[in-house]
Formats: C-alpha cells, sequence, structure tokens
C-alpha cells in the first residue's frame, strides 16, 4: 500500500507540555513520523507519495471556520501580545463560570481565545504548528482519494494526529481531525456510510463530538476508560449517539491493564458492527500508544499483537484509510505500526 508523507510535519515541534504536574518536553515530536518513516522503507510496504493540496475547504466542512482562523493566527496574536515561548493555555471557561443567561464568549485576547478552544495544556502552538497541521491534513485527504480513486487500502502518515480535536477545539495534541476530515470527503465522493474505526489508546472524543449526530458515519473507539484515562469527560460505555445519530456511535473502554485477549473480544465487536451494517469505506484512526511499553499509556499489547490487529481489521472486507494517531514509544512505533499494515495486507 501507499504511504502518504510530508516534511511539513516538522514545524509542529513544540518545547514544553504540561504533563502529571510538571512541564515536560512533549512527547508528540517530529522523530515520531521519521521513525515509522523509516520503518515504512525499511520493510518495503509500498511506495512513499508526498501530498497533494485540497485547500481550506474539506477541512471547514468538518471544523468551524472562526476555529480555523485561529489556529492560522493564534501564534501571531500570541507574538504580537508580546511572548516568545509555546503558547498555551492557563484559563478555562467551565461551564459553571458565567451565571444563568449569560452566554460563553470568545474574547479577544489571546489568552481568552485559548482557554476558549483549547481542552488541555499539553498541546503547544509554536510558530510552525498551522504549516504542520495544515499539511497533516492534506496527507489524510491525499490518502482518502487514493482510496476512492480504487486503492484497496492507503497509509496517510499524519503528523500531528487529530483525534482529539473537534468541530471547535484542540488539544490532546491534536488541531485539525484527519481521520474525521478524510471521513467527510469519502461521504462527498460519494459513500453513502463511512465508518472510522479509532484504535488508539486514548478515546477519539474529537471523532465523537463531529459525528455524534449523525447517521451517515458509524464511529467506533476502543480506549482506556474515561474513568481513568484522559480525556476523561467523554467514551464512556452508555453513549450510542443523538437524534439521527442515536445508535451510530459506539464506545468500548477497557481498564488500565488490559492485554490482547481483552483487546481482540472489543475488537471483535467492533468489526462485527461494522460488518452487520452497509458500510462503504472504513477509516483506521491507527494510534499504538495500546503498547506495553507506551511512556504515557497503561494498555499491555506487544509486537505481534499489531500483526493480529491488522489481520483482524481485513475482517471488515473494506477499501480502508489508515490514519495515523498516536504512539509515543518512539523507538517501537515504526514496527508496531507497519506490524498493523502488514498484517492488513496479509489479512
Ligand atoms: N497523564 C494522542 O494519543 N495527556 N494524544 C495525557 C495522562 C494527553 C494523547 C496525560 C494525551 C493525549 C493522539
Ligand atoms: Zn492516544
Amino acid at each position: 500500500m501507499h504511504t502518504i508523507y510530508s516534511e511539513e510535519h516538522r514545524h509542529q515541534d513544540g518545547n514544553v507540555e504540561l504533563f502529571e504536574g510538571k512541564v515536560v518536553k512533549p512527547h508528540e515530536i517530529p522523530r515520531r513520523a521519521e521513525i515509522v518513516l523509516g520503518q515504512v522503507q525499511a520493510r518495503g510496504l509500498g511506495d512513499v507519495v508526498g501530498p497533494h493540496d485540497f485547500g481550506l475547504e474539506p477541512i471547514l466542512k468538518v471544523h468551524d471556520s472562526g476555529f480555523v482562523d485561529f489556529l492560522r493566527s493564534c501564534w501571531d496574536e500570541w507574538v504580537q501580545s508580546g511572548r516568545d515561548f509555546d503558547a498555551l493555555p492557563h484559563v478555562w471557561p467551565v461551564p459553571g463560570l458565567l451565571p444563568v443567561g449569560m452566554k460563553r464568549r470568545r474574547c479577544e485576547s489571546i489568552d481568552g481565545k485559548l482557554g476558549y478552544y483549547a481542552i488541555d495544556a499539553g498541546t503547544p502552538i509554536v510558530a510552525g504548528t498551522w504549516r504542520a497541521v495544515y499539511a497533516s491534513a492534506q496527507v489524510a485527504l491525499t490518502g482518502q482519494r487514493l482510496v476512492a480513486t480504487g486503492e484497496r487500502a492507503a497509509f496517510a502518515l499524519c503528523r500531528p494526529p487529530g483525534h482529539h480535536a473537534g468541530s471547535n477545539f484542540y488539544g490532546g495534541y491534536c488541531f485539525l481531525n484527519n481521520a474525521a476530515i478524510a471521513a467527510q470527503a469519502f461521504r462527498d465522493a460519494g459513500a453513502k456510510k463511512v465508518a472510522i474505526l479509532d484504535v488508539d489508546y486514548h478515546h477519539g472524543n474529537g471523532t465523537q463530538e463531529i459525528f455524534y449526530s449523525r447517521n451517515d458515519v458509524l464511529t467506533i473507539s476502543i480506549h482506556a476508560d474515561p474513568r481513568q484515562e484522559f480525556p476523561y469527560f467523554l467514551g464512556h460505555a452508555d453513549e450510542h449517539g443523538h437524534g439521527l445519530g442515536e445508535g451510530h456511535h459506539m464506545n468500548l473502554p477497557l481498564p488500565w491493564g488490559s492485554a490482547w485477549d481483552a483487546y481482540e473480544a472489543a475488537l471483535d465487536k467492533a468489526v462485527r458492527r461494522i460488518t452487520d451494517d452497509s458500510v462503504e469505506v472504513l477509516v483506521v484512526s491507527l494510534g499504538l500508544d495500546t503498547f506495553e511499553h507506551d511512556p504515557i499509556s497503561r494498555f499491555k499489547l506487544r509486537h505481534e499483537d499489531y500483526l493480529a490487529m491488522g489481520r483482524k481489521i481485513a475482517r471488515c472486507d473494506l477499501p480502508t484509510l489508515f490514519v495515523m494517531e498516536g504512539g509515543y514509544a518512539v523507538d517501537a512505533l515504526g514496527i508496531n505500526t507497519v506490524n498493523v499494515l502488514e498484517g492488513f495486507e496479509q489479512g
């Protein structure tokens, strides 16, 4: 299968992340994508191609224009306000802040805007963030085009990742929801029903939010239970979709410490839900932070489990776009990623 890759990702290179009460070096670093690319090439997965430029239009079908404007101008406004280090939020308009009858409003100060749009303080914005974020979305869209025009599968080596970003917010190392943008592009190219299967360790809260009231994109996420793990406020087993979307979202939370036996059972449920529906194309939010040695996660998957994961995903028997999400055990990230993709090709 083809891999789509752009060096533009290197421009997302933050200095700091707020993590467990400390200001630490970011876990989401340029070397992640380079390690994955190296393994794709070393194992001969297929050709590596650069992205086309599809412009802002397909991004604006998923994200609010005010939010996209904020991402584009944030760094300049931050510098204008006299700062020269990473832009991070430090104050949030929590729902109870405002008296009854008052509406949350976006404030003109860049600090107010950061708190308005960010869900966490772990996602630094720097000078090159927008360049990298824009290219990452174009990488996903280029993979979408390859699959929509007849390839069985493609691998969008996106960086930064996307599944925590919603229509109007960013965080969890994500800015634009690459998988959601690609899924919407499949719909606009004529697919009647699309499924997004999110196997990242963390709940795909942004993807859930974007499609929660819709019945044309089935969203399924397997992840660490939000009662224990980020993003905490969403991803519980009883969230099934709303209105028209009722029954078209599925969360499969698993406890800390889960290994392949428990994971496989959840993945079986996900695959069954997809094959029971009239899904025409599959987008996989491919996070590898379920790995036993991931530094920020607590699942126990091993190298060989990712081959089995790829084979199992192939059982959906659908044209499939893989979109890179998380995974922070960087030295093992290439092996685990390409294991899924090779397992899929065998399956
Ligand atoms: N103590 C992705 O994998 N910080 N994002 C968690 C846990 C946020 C991960 C802190 C992790 C976000 C795409
Ligand atoms: Zn993750």
